[in-house]
């Protein structure tokens, strides 16, 4: 079959006991095999007695604690990790145990299976060791497709929620057992706005944005013999993505755009205090003071060798050096050309570089030489306040990517990275006429449309409740519920009136992107300015008829945003999906996705000035032709690709923002993206603004 990015005007909505029923599958078989898995899921650090927690005696990892039986030898290296410690896929060796415990579960034909191998294990490996390997084979496996992985968020909620928070919960629980009402509390972040930074504390310590982040790492893993298409690319291009968003974000409260880490060797100037605990037994994250200088590792308890600076250092240079030479050697001193139009549809450029910095050592062309350098910078930060274990303290939250997004210097170490990204693209050619236009197709007129109101979108607080019981030892029958406070919008339209002057009907791809129109000094900005600010959001395909055609699109159905996260509760009630365009379960979401609510930037209460920028592009062009296989998780296709499958548009991501402008257009200069939209019909801006209402906002 042929897929691409989903119309929402073709899809119809269906129930996914509906689906089921239909292939003969009784929905009571399903429900039953749901309640198995999250009863898998639920308290995972209950222990082999009933809820006890292992300290760590100094050694880690090849320390076995637990029962005292001897692991069965099918389970590898998986119980090469401590129970009640961090699991870390930015480490190697962590990720080798991930790898052979999922090779475990793999084996796995049915829910039952599933379940026996589960309850085999459970209590001899890591518990998040467990749950991540648990979501990793149910999402891949066909055979597992009618189930669903319940939200992160109540799995672990000590990585969402503080441990002052989770301890208030406990403590009323054990003073009144009997209570039935919820314990409600609001949510506070880590830090005081006496630091400018925590005026983004709501942003980056978003519970949709640090589930999303552990999903992608769950979708896109390194190392687990998984071949994802483009998966150096769409590292390259998610991680960019949030980095726009989340400068968007910074000039809404007058904030700079985030500077990079200028090197390994300068005080990180952001410390982060997560106030999180990685476990029910109050283990704490390491912290980082501010100005923390970076030292070289030695971390045996995670497995870790000695990692120096010198190290990150060395790699960096050699990568860079294949940037600048325009080719990148392998093992056996083969020159790879770098170029992000290779003959023949080839590997671009861009996916060979993220396979090497990410890194991951099955697909880097050369990973002893280009070494691991992503990884280790996270390893190295999330260490600095404990490098050798002097202290026996936890890793920093940056060392996960359940939490890594609460900590400020997250961002500067991703604008690092991608600064390495766009020096690599600013040396492709810019784009063409012949690819930038679409001859016949003219965008008359773009528009949004909220509540009525035209192009002045609202964003305000809006709150969320979660279920902290369900990952919690403590607590009887009474639900603790923890009520996030978290930024939203109200649901819009995009409004698009197209002319297509052809003489039949013409498929085409509508790309829409966002940026503030002003910088931080209050000048509009150049193309080069404003072109990592882009974010896109939505991408779909459309047939337009002869003439004039009039779209509107839900805000609902982004190319690059998930549903809400699925609670257990909804779960046990039989709820799958809520909403949507996609029909049944095995078109659903696997979790990953940017979250629905964070979808706007905040805006400014007096009004914030935007730019709409809608593109057309022909589908003949842009279309993969593929079959799906699995389960696809075609929900934000766009940040996520679709599993097991091909990433649905052809084109180099961020297109065409992701290179420097060409310099003339048909005899004009072109500086600004309006000068570059000037010239093409198939392109179009829109000036809107977005306003902050703080409570005013009404519950969607
Ligand atoms: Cu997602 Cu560094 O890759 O956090």
């Amino acid at each position: 079959i042929f897929y691409s990015y989903g119309s929402s005007w073709s899809l119809s909505f269906e129930t996914p006991c509906r689906v089921q029923e239909a292939r003969g599958i009784p929905a009571v078989t399903m429900a039953t095999e749901q309640s198995q898995v999250l009863e898998l899921f639920e308290k995972p650090f209950r222990g082999p007695s009933g809820g006890s927690i292992s300290f760590p005696t100094g050694e880690g990892i090849g320390t076995r604690i637990g029962t005292g039986a001897r692991p069965p030898p099918e389970l590898g290296y998986a119980t090469s990790l401590q129970r009640g410690r961090v699991f870390s896929v930015f480490i190697r060796a962590h990720r080798r145990a991930a790898r052979s415990l999922c090779e475990y579960f793999m084996r796995a034909r049915n829910i039952g299976e599933l379940t026996s191998l589960a309850n085999a294990c459970r209590n001899l490996v890591n518990e998040q060791l467990f749950i991540y390997c648990l979501s990793s084979v149910i999402i891949r496996k066909p055979e597992l497709r009618r189930v669903r992985i319940p939200t992160v968020v109540e799995t672990f909620p000590s990585k969402f929620a503080s441990q002052e928070m989770l301890q208030q919960a406990g403590n009323e629980i054990n003073r009144n057992p009997a209570r039935t009402e919820p314990i409600v509390i609001n949510q506070e972040f880590s830090g005081t706005l006496i630091k400018p930074e925590h005026r983004l504390s709501y942003w980056r310590e978003d519970y949709g944005i640090n589930s999303h982040h552990w999903h992608w790492h769950l979708v896109f893993p390194v190392e687990m013999d998984i071949r994802r298409d483009r998966k150096g690319e769409i590292f390259y291009y998610m991680h960019q993505q949030m980095l726009a968003r989340y400068d968007m974000e910074r000039l809404s409260h007058s904030l700079n755009r985030v500077l990079p880490l200028t090197g390994f060797r300068e005080p990180i100037v952001d410390g982060y205090f997560s106030k999180l605990t990685v476990n029910n037994s109050g283990r704490a994250w390491g912290t980082r003071q501010d100005n923390t200088t970076l030292k070289d590792i030695r971390r045996d308890d995670f497995g870790l060798g000695f990692i120096s600076i010198s190290d990150l250092e060395l790699y960096y240079s050699r990568l860079l050096d294949a940037v600048h030479q325009g080719f990148i050697q392998d093992r056996q001193g083969n020159r790879i050309p770098l170029t992000d139009d290779p003959p023949n549809r080839g590997k671009r450029g861009i996916d060979i570089l993220g396979d090497a910095f990410e890194a991951d050592a099955e697909l880097s062309v050369n990973y002893p030489f280009y070494g691991d350098l992503h990884n280790f910078a996270h390893v190295l930060i999330s260490f600095s306040h404990d490098p050798d274990f002097a202290h026996r303290e936890e890793v920093g939250a940056i060392g996960d990517p359940a939490t890594s997004m609460r900590d400020p210097t997250f961002y500067r170490l991703h604008k690092f990275v991608d600064e390495f990204f766009q020096e690599y693209k600013l040396q492709q050619r810019p784009y063409n006429n012949e690819e930038l236009g679409l001859p016949g197709v003219r965008v008359v007129r773009i528009g949004v449309l909220q509540d009525g109101v035209p192009n002045n979108l609202r964003t305000g607080w809006n709150q969320r409740e979660f279920e902290a019981g369900r990952g919690l030892d403590f607590g009887g029958s009474a639900p603790i519920r923890l009520r996030f406070t978290h930024l939203d919008h109200r649901p819009f339209d995009y409004h698009l009136q197209i002319m297509n002057t052809l003489p039949a009907e013409k498929d085409v791809t509508v790309r829409i992107f966002l940026a503030p129109t002003l910088d931080e000094r209050g000048n509009r900005m150049s193309f080069m300015d404003q072109r990592l600010l882009w974010t896109e959001m939505d991408k779909f395909v459309t047939k337009l008829t002869p003439g004039e055609n009039k779209l509107v699109r839900s805000s609902r159905d982004s190319s690059i945003t998930a549903p809400p996260e699925i609670t257990f509760r909804e779960l046990e009630a039989g709820r799958e999906i809520t909403s949507g365009t996609q029909a049944g379960v095995e078109f659903g979401q696997c979790g990953c996705g940017w979250p629905r609510h964070m979808l706007l930037p905040r805006g400014m209460p007096q009004g914030m000035d935007f730019q709409l920028f809608v593109m057309l592009t022909d589908h003949a062009v842009d279309k993969v032709e593929q079959v799906i296989r699995g389960r696809p998780c075609t929900n934000a296709v766009s940040y996520c690709g679709i599993l097991d499958s091909k990433f649905p548009d052809a084109r180099p991501m961020g297109f065409p923002f992701d290179r420097r402008n060409p310099a003339m257009i048909n005899g004009n200069v072109i500086q600004t993206a309006g000068e570059l939209a000037a010239q093409f019909d198939n392109m179009v801006m829109e000036d809107i603004k977005i306003t902050f209402v703080g409570n005013q906002l009404q519950r969607a």
